[in-house]
Parts: structure tokens; C-alpha cells; sequence
């Protein structure tokens, strides 16, 4: 069985860059402590208990998934804004955008009896149009021990060269296996997913993806996390989930007020009163520098 790589919760961006492009996924060991993973359960659990199973085999009959974690909990904001998870998320995504955003936030709690999902790659999700790209970079932040017999996430590390059509035998599988308070970190170029749960617990782990500032997010952010929530985030985190320009000319809207009643064209900051009335332009001077920058090779 295909071992994944286990790296210390101290360890560089370089050494995560460095698995992450080879293996394609990799276990990142104890980031939170027990009272962390405590925390946030317990802000997650209502949530949890009051979510139906998947109508689907994907999304699996035995399974729940809840999202609009950012909106609904502050332990799941540090965990979508972790520093040494950015920082990883940026190096791996940078190369082809000038801005990351938040993806996708979603608790998946595999219950007893819920068979293995079907091995798929998560960028799947924008169909295989996108060729030699890394649209996607993934966590899955374990919240129970995760063991192969309750469900850990099925792996195939080494599996980000294969064709789409590939079908994974049982002996390209691993399984992320990991105590609670880790996560499994992989791309949405490697081939996996969920486990079985053959146990009489709960396993749950917390999906949270980020991507390229210019592609559509799996979850809305701006739906799941209107302006009138979204005001009160952090900067970094507004930014992240979407109230930001994805570059120059990306994300930009015009308030639909009377004529003359409100500014014309303005970034998505506008809508979190972060600027005043007559702010009116595209993205910020610094970022069309950076885009011009990277159109003549400069960087
Ligand atoms: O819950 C897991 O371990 C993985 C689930 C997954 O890969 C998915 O739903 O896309
Ligand atoms: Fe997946």
C-alpha cells in the first residue's frame, strides 16, 4: 500500500512545496491541538447534526456535509487564514494567477456504513478543459482520528501525471491516516477520495480548498457570505473569500442605485463600506503594475 508523507506541523513551504508537487498530497501532523479541534466542533455541531445525508453516491448516503464555514464559525476562519497554509497555497498557485481565493469550506462527516466514493481529481469540478494549469490546492483538516477503518481519505500519491481515465487498482491506494488536529494537504490533480466507514464512529474532517483568483469558486462565498457578514472578517480574510479584484479588471461591480446616486464602476471592497462614495476604478494601481509586470516577462 502507497505510504503518504508525514511532515511535522513546523515544517517549511519549501519542504510542503516539495511533497505537494511530486507526491501530490501529503499529511501536514498536529497543527491544532486537542482544545482546538474541540473548539470548533463544538461551534460546528448544530450545524452538523441538523445537515440530511448526500442524495448521491458521490456525495454519499451516509455522509453529511455542511458548509458556509466562514460565515458560521470563527475557529473554521483561522483555519481557512492559517499562515503556514496560505503561505503553501500561494507558492502552489502563484505560478498562474496573481491572486488565490477561497474555493470551497465544507465539514464531510462519514458515517457508519458509508462506502468508499469513486476515485475522482477535484478539479474535475471546472470539467478537463484546464491543460497544463494547478488550479487547486486542498485541506483536509481532521477533526476525529482519522483511521482506514473509519474512512480516512483514499489517496494514489504520485498520481498527478495520469490520464483522467485512469482506474486506480487497490495497491496505488493509500489511505490518510492521521490524529485529529492534522491535515491532509494534496492538489486537485491527484487522484482520491473519501474512505469507507467499515467503524461504529463518526469520521469527520473539515474540505477546505482555495484556487485561482480567476476561475468560478465550488461555493459561492458571496452568497454564503453576504456583505453584511463578510464586513466583519479580517481584511485578509474578506480578500480571500472574494471581496477583492481577482486582477485588474476581475470582480469589479457597479451598486445598482438611482441615476446618480452612487459611484458607477467599483471593487467588491465598496460593498463592506471599506471606500468612500466617488471611488471609482478598475483594480488598484499596484496590481495593473504587477499585471503589466508579468505580461513583458518580468516576473
Ligand atoms: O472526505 C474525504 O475524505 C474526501 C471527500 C472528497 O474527496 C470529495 O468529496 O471530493
Ligand atoms: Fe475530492
Amino acid at each position: 500500500m502507497p505510504k503518504l508523507e508525514t511532515l511535522p506541523a513546523t515544517a517549511s513551504t519549501d519542504e510542503i512545496i516539495t511533497v505537494l508537487s511530486r507526491d501530490g498530497a501529503l499529511i501536514l501532523k498536529d497543527v491544532l491541538n486537542r482544545d482546538e479541534v474541540d473548539s470548533v466542533l463544538s461551534e460546528l455541531m448544530p450545524y452538523i447534526d441538523a445537515t440530511d445525508y448526500g442524495r448521491d453516491d458521490f456525495t454519499g448516503r451516509k455522509t453529511t456535509r455542511t458548509g458556509a464555514l466562514v460565515a458560521r464559525s470563527e475557529g473554521a476562519r483561522n483555519m481557512v487564514a492559517h499562515p503556514a497554509i496560505i503561505a503553501a497555497a500561494e507558492k502552489f498557485l502563484k505560478p498562474f494567477c496573481e491572486r488565490i481565493q477561497l474555493h470551497l469550506t465544507q465539514v464531510i462527516r462519514i458515517r457508519p456504513g458509508q462506502p468508499k466514493q469513486a476515485i475522482h481529481r477535484d478539479r474535475w469540478a471546472w470539467g478537463t478543459y484546464l491543460k497544463g494549469i494547478e488550479p487547486q490546492f486542498n485541506t483536509i483538516w481532521a477533526m476525529t482520528d482519522f483511521t482506514k477503518e473509519n474512512g480516512a481519505t483514499q489517496v494514489c500519491p504520485g498520481s498527478l501525471g495520469w490520464e483522467d481515465s485512469h482506474e486506480p487498482s487497490e495497491d496505488e491506494i493509500g489511505y490518510a491516516e492521521m490524529p485529529a488536529g492534522s491535515v491532509l494537504i494534496y492538489s486537485g490533480g491527484v487522484f482520491h477520495g473519501g474512505g469507507e466507514n467499515a467503524s461504529n464512529m463518526d469520521r469527520i474532517g473539515v474540505n477546505i480548498t482555495y484556487t485561482l483568483g480567476w476561475l468560478r469558486q465550488e461555493e459561492n462565498q458571496y452568497l454564503s457570505c453576504p456583505p453584511e457578514i463578510a464586513k466583519t472578517l479580517s481584511p485578509e480574510l474578506q480578500a480571500l473569500i472574494g471581496y477583492s479584484m481577482g486582477s485588474y479588471a476581475l470582480g469589479y461591480y457597479t451598486p445598482p442605485v438611482a441615476a446618480g446616486e452612487g459611484p458607477e464602476v467599483v471593487p467588491p471592497e465598496f460593498a463592506l463600506g471599506k471606500m468612500d462614495g466617488d471611488a471609482s476604478q478598475f483594480g488598484s494601481a499596484e496590481l495593473l503594475a504587477e499585471v503589466s509586470a508579468s505580461i513583458r516577462g518580468e516576473k
